[in-house]
């Protein structure tokens, strides 16, 4: 009889759709992957989830600015999330979005059973409100007057509102993260979050009018309210799931770990467990906050054109490397400064030198002394020491993953590339090939390095996947690493003598002192350049690869311009009429900076025939003109010399 597997369910918070996908949303997505990854290789069925936060007042606005309809705007906005995971190489079973109607439909769906028992009352509340955090605040949280999260201005407000009675849940939850240890880490957070609960503990607001906020969830008892985000937000932790009942049958809850970082931990560990414990469901298992990562000490932000864009880190030094350094470099739940030069120095010391280094000396041993074939061991009972280091060693790195002890896994894993490399120069095989007795302890000195070299592929493949498959292959051995699993490492010897080893390209190759400085001027100024709202980023790289018939898809027409003029309240939009040949097309497009209606009539352009019509300040567009932004200025593309209208361009 096949024995169920274990089921084990893993979160990152769900990332505000407006926010450009920056390290700090990759490095608990990363972090989220490798656990899920690791338990993978345990065997265990594993759910990993991820996803977008779509409703509330930052979201609105951005769409209202761009002229479009809010849900227009995060159906676009959300794919640099999805685009981004798929880049890092991110497992995800299923990315939530709290637009989607299985979401919504659970968020009703516990408000209503939530007010059918009294847990939720309306009451009239007078607070400071802070619009870009949507928070309400009482007047002793204020600092200097301002937000205490974010110490933005805050506007006092008095309305009606329904409440959840969180308060009543204070002295459970106290109880609860006492007595559980694990619920909350690192332990230093954990006690913060105690130190909040000594204050009474109110209720929660979990409404916003409709007329101040119309891009939500409705309350079902109340069409005039709109649920708050953060109401709305956490439950997609379970509405993934389906309804209660399936979440229970799921064998997916409790949660085994919540990641997230240290600004919404509050939020977790109250918010969520209390509306957790009125529905009845048990609380996460786990919430681990980990820190910040800040740059050269600052904050990373848009607005201070600071932030360090993945995409770009991938492109210069590849996403296995990237990965590794954001878990390595600093301990999970303390804060770090990012810097592209201790990233290189990780590169070239961790990867190059020790990882890379290994791989490439066996691989060219085997080659040369053994025809590329693993060799028989001459004996297996030899090199007690190593089987042993390693024993311990996996032990060890097992035993870190319980308090997700990312740094300290790596650290263990390197301690084993190290006795990996000590291995080979003590026994100097160089200098076994020299005599008959010396060439029988060679097949088992390399038969032994080639099985270190298959045990540390497999533990780094967490946290290095790509790489980890690229050792495997060159080791020649088919089977997939999730298929060897942890499970394979429990005996020594799983690697097979006989088998054709496959040596290939440098797996890191080392960043040579001389070219330091170009690459970090590159990756710097890429990283500042005009850091621009959503939708107006350029995307610097090449874009991946597409099909021909993928190209075709795309209907490019010549067309004249034969009106053209402003629209009123916007510096950017102009409104065009564009003839086709077979029709004329009203086109919105963003040039007015750079154009003067007047100049626009009778020039020959490139239309996207083919796009979607979408509302621009309220106006229809028919279709996007091509155009490079060349440093800000923007240069419409045309011809010379120029065709009739209506013929396609390829
Ligand atoms: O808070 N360093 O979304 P968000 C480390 N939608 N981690 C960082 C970081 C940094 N500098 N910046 C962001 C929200 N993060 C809500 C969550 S969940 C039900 C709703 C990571 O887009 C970190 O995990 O602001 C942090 O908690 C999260 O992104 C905040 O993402």
């Amino acid at each position: 009889m096949k024995i169920p597997k274990k089921k084990f369910y893993i979160t990152t918070p769900i990332y505000y759709v407006n926010d450009v996908p920056h390290i700090g949303h990759a490095y608990t997505t990363i972090a989220a992957d490798v656990t899920a990854r690791y338990k993978r290789l345990n065997n265990y069925k594993v759910f990993f989830l991820t996803g977008t936060d779509e409703h509330g007042q930052k979201v609105l606005q951005a769409a209202r600015e761009l002229g479009i309809e809010p849900q227009d705007h995060v159906d676009k906005l959300h794919n640099r999330f999805k685009e981004l995971w798929a880049r890092l190489n991110i497992s995800n079973d299923d990315f939530i979005r709290t637009t989607e109607k299985r979401h919504q439909t659970l968020v009703t769906h516990i408000l209503q059973k939530l007010y059918d028992r009294k847990e939720i009352y309306k009451d009239s509340y007078e607070g400071w409100y802070c619009t870009p955090d949507e928070r309400f605040w009482t007047e002793k949280d204020l600092v200097n007057g301002n937000c205490p999260d974010c110490n933005r201005k805050v506007e006092k407000i008095q309305e009606h509102n329904y409440f959840f009675k969180m308060g009543q849940h204070q002295d459970w939850l106290k109880k609860y993260i006492k007595s559980n240890n694990k619920f909350i880490q690192p332990a230093s957070r954990r006690n913060e979050v105690l130190g909040f609960l000594e204050k009474p503990l109110s209720d929660l607001c979990i409404s916003r009018p409709k007329e101040r906020l119309p891009w939500g969830i409705p309350l079902p008892f109340d069409e005039s309210y709109v649920t708050y985000v953060w109401f709305d937000a956490l439950i997609n932790y379970i509405s993934v799931h389906g309804t209660l009942e399936k979440i229970e049958s799921s064998g997916f809850w409790p949660v085994n770990h919540h990641l997230l970082g240290k600004d919404i931990l509050t939020t977790h560990a109250v918010y969520w467990s209390t509306i957790l414990k009125a529905i009845g469901l048990d609380p996460p298992l786990n919430l681990f906050a980990h820190g910040w990562w800040t740059i050269n000490g600052q904050k990373m932000s848009k607005s201070v054109g600071n932030t360090v864009e993945p995409n770009i880190l991938v492109d210069q030094f590849g996403v296995d490397a990237i990965r590794y350094f954001l878990l390595r470099e600093v301990p999970f739940g303390l804060d770090g400064d990012f810097s592209h030069k201790a990233l290189i120095g990780r590169i070239n010391s961790d990867l190059a030198n020790n990882l890379g280094n290994l791989l490439n000396r066996t691989m060219s041993m085997i080659k040369r002394y053994h025809d590329q074939i693993i060799p028989e061991p001459n004996s297996r009972a030899e090199d007690a020491d190593l089987k042993n280091e390693f024993k311990l060693g996996i032990e060890t790195v097992q035993k870190l993953y319980g308090d997700l002890a990312y740094h300290k896994i790596l650290e263990r894993i390197w301690l084993l590339v190290d006795t990996t490399n000590k291995y080979i120069d003590t026994n100097s095989p160089w200098n076994l090939i020299k005599s008959e007795s010396g060439k029988q302890r060679l097949a088992t000195v390399m038969y032994n390095t080639a099985e270190c070299i298959r045990s540390i592929s497999i533990l780094i493949y967490p946290f290095m996947p790509k790489s980890a498959e690229t050792i495997m292959e060159q080791l020649g051995i088919e089977t997939s690493i999730e298929e060897q699993g942890m499970e394979s490492l429990k005996t020594w010897g799983w690697i097979k003598s006989g088998r054709n080893i496959q040596p290939g390209l440098q797996l890191f190759p080392r960043i040579e002192d001389k070219d330091v400085e170009k690459i970090l001027k590159s990756v710097e100024s890429l990283n500042n350049k005009d850091q621009k709202p959503p939708m107006l980023i350029e995307t610097e790289g090449i874009c991946d690869q597409i099909l021909i018939d993928e190209f075709m898809k795309v209907d490019l027409r010549t067309g004249k311009i034969i009106e053209a003029e402003k629209i009123k309240k916007s510096k950017k939009l102009l409104k065009l009429k564009v003839d086709i040949g077979t029709e004329i097309r009203q086109v919105v497009a963003g040039i007015a900076e750079c154009y003067e209606p007047d100049q626009l009539i009778n020039r020959t352009v490139i239309l996207v025939a083919n796009l979607k019509p979408v509302k621009l300040m309220g106006i229809e567009s028919q279709g996007m003109l091509l155009a490079a932004n060349n440093n800000g200025q923007i240069v419409l593309a045309g011809f010379d010399p120029i065709p009739n209208q209506g013929i396609r361009v390829r």
